[in-house]
């Protein structure tokens, strides 16, 4: 029997190293797995860095996953996957790698130990929004589409730097 699959949005980034690939290496890897399935990506966007300024502009995109893993368990695979890109834990919002942040995970709402979905702060997040409003404008949250949230706050500074969403794909 096929396990109850869920579709999961999450939220990738990174501003040191080569975040571009770290995140592209990140996705082929969610994809890879049985459990897991990479059915969306936006763009890559540059971004100004939000909660600690002084640090260098991030790369951010979101994807799209279905998945049947539990919310805990598809948690716990991103951040294996965040470890072996070599990720440290690092201050509070200062400068990452990789960074794999799950955005939301069909209807359902977790609030537990390190694990918030919807995600708590994504709605203020130019650098969540944007990419997210890219491939699902029409998600509801909280009584209102992505894209009408997006509308709400400031975008300015954000960039789009690929042309389509295949920048994670293996090239050659
Ligand atoms: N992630 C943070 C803190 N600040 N700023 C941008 N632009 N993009 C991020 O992914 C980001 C951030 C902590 O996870
Ligand atoms: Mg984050
Ligand atoms: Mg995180």
């Amino acid at each position: 029997m096929v396990a109850a699959r869920n579709r999961a949005f999450l939220g990738l980034g990174g501003n040191i190293g080569d975040p571009a690939r770290a995140m592209a290496a990140a996705l082929r890897e969610l994809d890879a797995s049985a459990e897991t399935r990479v059915v969306g990506v936006s763009a890559l966007y540059r971004t100004p860095p939000w909660g600690k300024r002084d640090q260098p502009d991030f790369l951010n995109a979101v994807a799209a996953v279905e998945t049947g893993l539990r919310p805990r368990d598809l948690l716990t695979f991103c951040l294996d996957i965040e470890r072996e890109l070599k990720r440290e834990r690092r201050e509070r919002w200062g400068p990452r790698p990789i960074d794999i942040d799950i955005l939301f995970f069909g209807d359902e709402r977790v609030a537990e130990e390190g694990l918030e979905i919807p995600h708590p702060r994504m709605l203020e997040r130019a650098f969540v929004l944007v990419p997210l409003a890219e491939i699902a404008p029409g998600l509801v949250v909280d009584g209102r589409t992505v894209a009408e949230h997006l509308e709400r706050i400031d975008a300015s500074g954000i960039d789009r730097i690929t042309p389509d969403s295949g920048w994670w794909l293996e090239k050659g």
